[in-house]
């Protein structure tokens, strides 16, 4: 059976779920979204997410028709509805219905989607033994065309250089910034580890400042690991001891080889597992509630 989408405040089977053709999300990748995840019945860094969604909107002057608690309850009655515990929650705000120009003042109902579903998880054993990647072409957005800090619908950069990843047969693609800096990946953040520091590319070289990025730098803080956010060049990248990526998706998953050099020794380093290891302590243990109230009766 299909899932319950929200769409605009009603909840319509998966196959009725449609928006319009002159919606400008469609016409123009004109939006902004959120990927999510659910973990044993709690979501996680969801304030963090809708912090950032609100803020993405804001960029590009796109009024959310709902407010950040009314959008938070109405992702949890998303998740209820379709009886979920873990999942994968995709949240679509789109400029909505306007006509074939690109002026957006001709959009007064911008769209808000709530997609919820079941995870598809990466196979176990790329996380004991390590991604293959590459540097592709395509560098990542200029901040001043495109800031990557907006996470918007118009997705193409990343795309560009998936297709150059798939091309050559990994799973993801390192892209730099204009002036050669390692960015990120197309859907994760990157961190390297010399010499027992953590670094990983500050937010102004043109990244999305992302929420497990933050959460990683947390828990190392915490695991008193020294963080540092600093530019670096591939060549720095290839002679360090470890590299791991992060992603709402991937959560933290290990790189040993990127451009055919091994990274370290090539197998998964210390500092790598341990931050996977407290990465996956987390998740589940801290969330918003799905189910509060069943919660509290059964506790
Ligand atoms: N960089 C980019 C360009 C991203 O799109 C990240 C980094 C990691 O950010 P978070 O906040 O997730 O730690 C992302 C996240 C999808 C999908 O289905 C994409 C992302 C996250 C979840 C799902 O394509 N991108």
């Amino acid at each position: 059976m299909g899932q319950w989408v929200y769409l605009n405040g009603e909840y319509v089977p998966q196959e009725a779920a449609k928006i319009s053709v002159f919606d400008h999300g469609f016409l123009y990748g004109d939006g902004v979204f959120e990927g999510i995840r659910a973990y044993k019945g709690k979501v996680f860094k969801l304030d963090e997410h809708l912090e950032r969604l609100f803020k993405s909107a804001k960029a590009i002057s796109l009024e959310i028709p709902l407010s950040r608690e009314q959008l938070k309850e109405k992702i949890l009655e998303t998740l209820r509805k379709n009886e979920l515990y873990d999942a994968y929650i995709r949240l679509v705000v789109s400029r909505g219905e306007g006509d074939l120009g690109l002026d957006p003042a001709k959009c007064p109902y911008p769209q808000i989607i709530i997609i919820a579903d079941k995870i598809s998880i990466y196979p176990e054993k790329l996380y004991e033994e390590g991604l293959e990647v590459i540097t592709v072409s395509t560098r990542r957005n200029i901040p001043s065309a495109i800031d990557p800090r907006i996470k918007s619908l118009n997705y193409l950069n990343n795309i560009l250089a998936k297709i150059e990843a798939s091309a050559r047969g990994v799973p993801e693609a390192i892209m730099l910034n204009k002036d050669g800096y390692i960015a990120e990946c197309t859907g994760d953040n990157l961190f390297i580890v010399e010499r027992g520091v953590l670094i990983t590319p500050p937010t102004w070289v043109g990244i999305l400042e992302g929420i497990t990025r933050n959460v990683v730098i947390e828990l190392a803080r915490n695991e008193n690991i020294p963080v540092e956010e600093k530019v670096f060049t591939p060549s720095e990248l290839y002679s360090s001891d470890e590299c791991f990526l992060t992603g709402t998706a991937a959560e933290v998953i290990p790189v040993t080889k990127v451009d055919g050099r091994a990274i370290g020794d090539g197998r998964v380093g210390r500092i790598t597992k341990k931050l996977i290891q407290s990465f996956r302590e987390l998740t589940g243990k801290e969330g918003v509630p799905i189910y509060q109230e069943k919660e509290e009766k059964s506790g």
